[in-house]
C-alpha cells in the first residue's frame, strides 16, 4: 500500500453529525458553544452538519466513548440520512475510533483529525505542507490497525485477514516511520534557511500578531502594513507567517501575522509548526488580538495564553487588542433581575475598565473593519516599539 493512500483515505465526505459529552467539566451550555465551534470547523472543511447528538456521561466510555445505546441511535440516523461522517469534539483513542466505526458504519473523525484535514487543505507553501504532512503521519501511526480494518471492510474482503494483514500493517508502519524521519530532516533544512533570513533582516524591532483563529489578525496586518494578506470568515485562513516592514511616524519595525490558535490545538500540530511559530517566539512585542463579539472570548484569551506558554513565548511586552467592537451586542439587564451579570450585560466601557484594571498592559478596543480607534492603537504601538528600540539598540539614533 502506498503511503499516499493513507492520506487520501482520510478525505472526508460532505455531510456530518456531531457528537459530544455533557459532564462536570462541560455543562450543556458549554458543550453547545464547543459544538458551534466544531460545526464552524466542519464548515471550513466543506462539510455540512445535519444534526448534533449529546450524552450525559461522567466520563467517556473506555471502548466506545459514548454509551452503546446512544451510538446505536446515532447509527440509525446515519443510515437513514446517508451521513458520511461522524465527528467527535474530543480526541478519540485509536481503539475507540475503530469500535465506533464498527457501530456507526461511516467515517469517524475526532477534533484533531478534522483540524489536521483543514490544515492540509489550506497549506499553500512547501513549508506549511511539510509541517502538516508531518503532523498527519504522526497522528496516523498509532491508528494504522484501525484504518486497515476499515479499508479491508470497504474492499469487502472477509477471509483474507491473518498473517498477511498483520505483516502489511508492520510494513506500512515502517514506511510511515521513514516518511516521518524524512519530513523532519526536510523541516530542519527549511528551519535553517528561515533562521538565516531572520538574521539578515537588520536591526529592527519585531512585533507579532497572535490570537485565536478568526479574530481579525490578518485584517489588522493588512490595515497597518497596507498589504494584502488573505483574510476571510473561515477558521485558519492563515497558515504561514507573513512578515512586513511597517513604518509608524518614521519608526520602522517588522510586523508578522501567523497561524491562529484554537482550543485543543493538536499537539502534533504545535510541534510541527514550531518553525512557523519561531517568529512569535523571537518577537520583541506581541499584539494579542481578541474577538470581543465572540461569546467565548474570555476562554479564547486563556487558550492563547496557554499556547504561548507552551511555545515559550509568554514573557514579552504584550498589547491586548479587542477587535470587532462593531459586532459586540450589549444586552441591558432588568434592574430587578438578581442573577449574575453575563458578559453581554456589560457595556463596552465597563468591559474596557474591568480589563484595564485586571492587566498591567494597555488594552485597546477597536474595529479593524470600520477603522475605529486605529489611531489610538498606532500610538500605543509606537510608544512600545520606541521603548523596545531604545533598550535593544541604544547605539542607534531614532531621528
Ligand atoms: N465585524 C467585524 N469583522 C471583522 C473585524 N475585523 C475582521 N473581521 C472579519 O473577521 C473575519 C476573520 O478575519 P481574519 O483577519 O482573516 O482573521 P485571522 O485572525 O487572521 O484568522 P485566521 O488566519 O483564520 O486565524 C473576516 O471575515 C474579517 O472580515 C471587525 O473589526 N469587525
Ligand atoms: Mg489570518
Amino acid at each position: 500500500m502506498a503511503t499516499t493512500s493513507f492520506i487520501e483515505s482520510q478525505k472526508i465526505g460532505n455531510t456530518a453529525v456531531l457528537a459530544g459529552l455533557i459532564n462536570f467539566k462541560q455543562d450543556e451550555e458549554k458543550l453547545k458553544e464547543y459544538l458551534d465551534e466544531l460545526e464552524f470547523l466542519a464548515t471550513t472543511a466543506n462539510i455540512t452538519t445535519l444534526k448534533r447528538f449529546t450524552q450525559k456521561l461522567e466520563k467517556p466510555d473506555a471502548k466506545t466513548f459514548l454509551g452503546k445505546g446512544k451510538l446505536e441511535e446515532i447509527a440509525a440516523y446515519i443510515k437513514e440520512n446517508n451521513v458520511s461522517t461522524l465527528i467527535f469534539d474530543d480526541e478519540l483513542s485509536p481503539s475507540q475510533q475503530k469500535n465506533i466505526e464498527k457501530i456507526a458504519k461511516c467515517k469517524v473523525l475526532d477534533r484533531t483529525a478534522l483540524i489536521l484535514e483543514i490544515f492540509a487543505a489550506r497549506a499553500q507553501t512547501a513549508h506549511a505542507k511539510t509541517q502538516v504532512q508531518l503532523a498527519q503521519y504522526q497522528y496516523l501511526l498509532p491508528r494504522l490497525t484501525g484504518l486497515w480494518t476499515h479499508l479491508e471492510r470497504q474492499r469487502g474482503a472477509t477471509g483474507t485477514r491473518g498473517g498477511s494483514g498483520e505483516l502489511q500493517i508492520e510494513s506500512d508502519r515502517r514506511i510511515i516511520r521513514d516518511k516521518i524521519a524524512q519530513l523532519k530532516e526536510k523541516l530542519k533544512e527549511i528551519d535553517k534557511q528561515m533562521a538565516t533570513q531572520r538574521k539578515n533582516r537588520g536591526e529592527l524591532i519585531r512585533v507579532s500578531l497572535v490570537g485565536y483563529t478568526n479574530v481579525g489578525k490578518s485584517t489588522i496586518m493588512n490595515m497597518l502594513s497596507k498589504s494584502e494578506v488573505f483574510a476571510e470568515n473561515k477558521l485558519f485562513a492563515t497558515l504561514d507567517t507573513t512578515v512586513r516592514k511597517v513604518v509608524i511616524q518614521n519608526l520602522p519595525f517588522l510586523l508578522s501575522d501567523t497561524v491562529g490558535f484554537i482550543r485543543k490545538l493538536p499537539t502534533q500540530l504545535v510541534e510541527s509548526f514550531k518553525s512557523t511559530l519561531d517568529e512569535v517566539r523571537e518577537a520583541d512585542i506581541l499584539i494579542h488580538v481578541v474577538d470581543i463579539s465572540h461569546p467565548n472570548f474570555e476562554e479564547h484569551i486563556q487558550v492563547v495564553h496557554d499556547t504561548l506558554k507552551e511555545i515559550n513565548a509568554l514573557n514579552k511586552p504584550m498589547i491586548l487588542v479587542f477587535n470587532k467592537i462593531d459586532a459586540f451586542k450589549h444586552v441591558p439587564k432588568d434592574e430587578d433581575d438578581l442573577t449574575p451579570k453575563h458578559r453581554e450585560n456589560y457595556t463596552l466601557e465597563e468591559l474596557k475598565k474591568s480589563w484595564m484594571s485586571r492587566l498591567n498592559s494597555p488594552v485597546i478596543f477597536i474595529s479593524a473593519l470600520h477603522k475605529e480607534n486605529i489611531e489610538e492603537m498606532r500610538q500605543i504601538l509606537y510608544d512600545f516599539i520606541k521603548n523596545a528600540h531604545i533598550q535593544r539598540y541604544p547605539h542607534q539614533l531614532l531621528y
